[in-house]
């Protein structure tokens, strides 16, 4: 009986189920679905459109697509298809008559919610130092690597108590990325972007389970991967002066192995203004977010204010000390050529470590001076991290208010001309290594923008920039590993590639769309929107990283947690 219901499944709609089947990569959407009540677009290449009911295909939306556009990148021609007024909840599939159908999507609430999960879960596969077993890894399980018990302070980071040579033990912490270096500049963003989510978020984020080896204990699962990161870096500051190394790395990058088959030397190197302040600003926040568990962590918050407080005056003692890793190479061995994070102005970096001291401290020399145009954050531009807490801590004057609204008007009206109607990618400039931190992030400046002004614009266009990264988009990809119909499958990720097994490990956030190529690996377009490829080889577009999954979780999580204000 169960065979002869599938044959006349397959008689009733039989050119259209085999479709859905194999997606048509021209229809451009969120791949993972769409809340009832929120906006529904995808981008299109024909006139008229229909989106079907997946179980049946019974039509449920007919449309007519918009006018047709062309990209300002590749010169290609797209069309918007807007169907929002479809309310209906289910699983459902676009078809454009002639182009094809896409994969199938489903319209819900909580749409997103295992994308949350996936993404945040995504720092536990990242976790070094420690076994990732079947019951919380799956398929994705793999020996503890990188102890870091046993690490050499390199000549560049040698003082007069920790000579060259001295061993240090620095365990924990999560892999920066493809690589299996840490890095404390990068940690900044990531980690800033995390306990904002927790500070914005409380209530949302106090019921987020990823089904991590401590879902269970007091602790948000949010803070306690937090914490797994928090308690490496508190390692990374020298008990004698306060500074801060900038990283803990390999000489060189690992091959492409298991973690715990890579076992060369690891080296914490030279002590930087830039990652001093970063490591200010993360522990004076974790500070006011620890604070609230005294019993499950009892001093951390005290520790964290002071550990905040010595790196702060050890980067007004050293203002200017930049990590150039040319300039080390020439003066000591071995040689380090892992990532560089070399950051050569700090201003933004004395803003934010301020601002989070002033609101944890209230002391007022860490005041800082904060009306600045909105720069999007990054990794080497954190003054906007600093800009969203003064906001969000009833400090803000009436200019740094402005100054946000400014840039949303603005660049929500430059969406308006963008073939794909959103924020990231109107501007070229949006196309860089890890443009889809990009995207993420203008998603996290577009939903404060929201809050100070309730202009549900902003909201929407958060949710777009989502959209943007789950296949709204040039190449047509989601690009989170797992979450949609066409994703990355080849990521550059050491693990992935290594453990032999297909599927990528999942909830990991591919870099996105880099015309400067600088992998050299082959690329199916040079087009600023369209230069990405899913080659293992291509690092400069589809490398993962930690800076890049941070504003994802946020943005996604952000989105849930408001979804009733669609
Ligand atoms: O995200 C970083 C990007 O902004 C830089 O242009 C690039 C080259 O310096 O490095 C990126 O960071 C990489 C880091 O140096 C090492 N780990 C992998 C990071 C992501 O590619």
């Amino acid at each position: 009986m169960r065979t002869s219901r599938f044959f006349s499944i397959l008689l009733l709609a039989p050119i259209s189920f085999l479709q859905a089947q194999s997606p048509s990569g021209d229809i451009r959407l969120n791949q993972a679905g769409f809340y009832p009540a929120a906006p529904k677009m995808a981008v299109v290449t024909g006139q008229t459109f229909m989106v079907r009911r997946a179980g049946d295909m019974a039509v449920v939306f007919r449309g007519a697509a918009g006018a047709a556009q062309r990209s300002a990148y590749s010169g290609r021609e797209s069309r918007v298809a807007d169907f929002s007024a479809l309310q209906d909840t289910g699983s459902f599939v676009l078809e454009v008559p002639g182009a094809g159908t896409s994969g199938v999507f489903v319209i819900r609430p909580a749409v997103h919610a295992p994308l949350v999960v996936a993404a945040l879960k995504g720092f536990y596969y990242q976790r070094t130092a420690t076994e990732l077993t079947k019951a919380y890894a799956g398929p994705w399980s793999r020996p503890a690597g990188h102890p870091d018990t046993a690490v050499l302070v390199h000549p560049s980071a040698a003082g007069p108590k920790r000579v060259s040579g001295t061993v240090i033990s620095s365990p924990g912490g999560w892999y920066d990325a493809g690589d299996y270096n840490k890095y404390i500049v990068n940690c900044g963003i990531t980690m800033g972007t995390l306990l904002s989510l927790y500070e914005d978020h409380p209530a949302y984020c106090r019921q987020l389970r990823t089904g991590i080896p401590e879902s269970g204990n007091a602790l948000p699962d949010l803070l306690d991967e937090i914490l797994f990161n928090l308690r490496w870096m508190l390692t990374m500051q020298d008990p004698d002066d306060g500074g801060v190394y900038h990283k803990l790395t390999n000489a060189a990058f690992d091959g492409t192995v298991m973690p715990h088959e890579a076992r060369k030397p690891r080296y914490v190197v030279q002590k930087s203004t830039a990652a001093a302040l970063d490591f200010a600003a993360v522990t004076a926040q974790a500070a006011r977010v620890f604070a609230s568990f005294p019993d499950e962590l009892p001093g951390l918050a005290d520790s964290c204010v002071q550990a905040a407080e010595r790196a702060w005056q050890w980067a007004v003692q050293h203002p200017e000390i930049y990590y150039d890793q040319q300039k080390i190479n020439r003066h000591s061995d071995p040689d380090i050529s892992t990532g560089g994070y070399g950051d050569r102005n700090v201003r933004d970096e004395f803003a934010w470590a301020g601002a989070e001291l002033f609101i944890t401290t209230k002391k007022e020399q860490y005041r800082p001076e904060m009306p600045m145009p909105l720069q999007i954050p990054t990794w080497s531009q954190v003054r906007w991290l600093g800009c969203y807490r003064v906001l969000r801590s009833g400090y803000a004057t009436d200019s740094l208010k402005r100054e946000l609204e400014q840039w949303a008007g603005d660049r929500v009206k430059q969406a308006a001309q963008n073939p794909y109607r959103t924020v990231m990618g109107a501007s070229a400039r949006d196309f860089v290594w890890g443009s889809n931190a990009v995207a993420a992030n203008q998603g996290i400046a577009l939903l404060y923008a929201y809050r100070i002004s309730g202009n549900k614009s902003y909201l929407h266009h958060a949710l777009a920039n989502l959209d943007y990264l789950l296949g709204r988009n040039a190449t047509g990809y989601s690009f989170v590993t797992g979450i949609g119909t066409r994703t990355p499958m080849h990521p550059h990720h050491r693990p992935s590639q290594a453990d032999g097994i297909t599927a990528p490990v999942p909830g990991l956030l591919a870099g996105g769309p880099n015309p400067g190529r600088q992998d050299g690996c082959k690329y199916p377009s040079a087009a600023a929107d369209e230069a990405y490829t899913d080659d293992d080889c291509s690092y400069a577009s589809n490398e993962i990283a930690i800076n890049w999954n941070a504003p994802l979780v946020y943005l996604a999580a952000a989105l849930e947690a408001l979804e009733e204000e669609f």
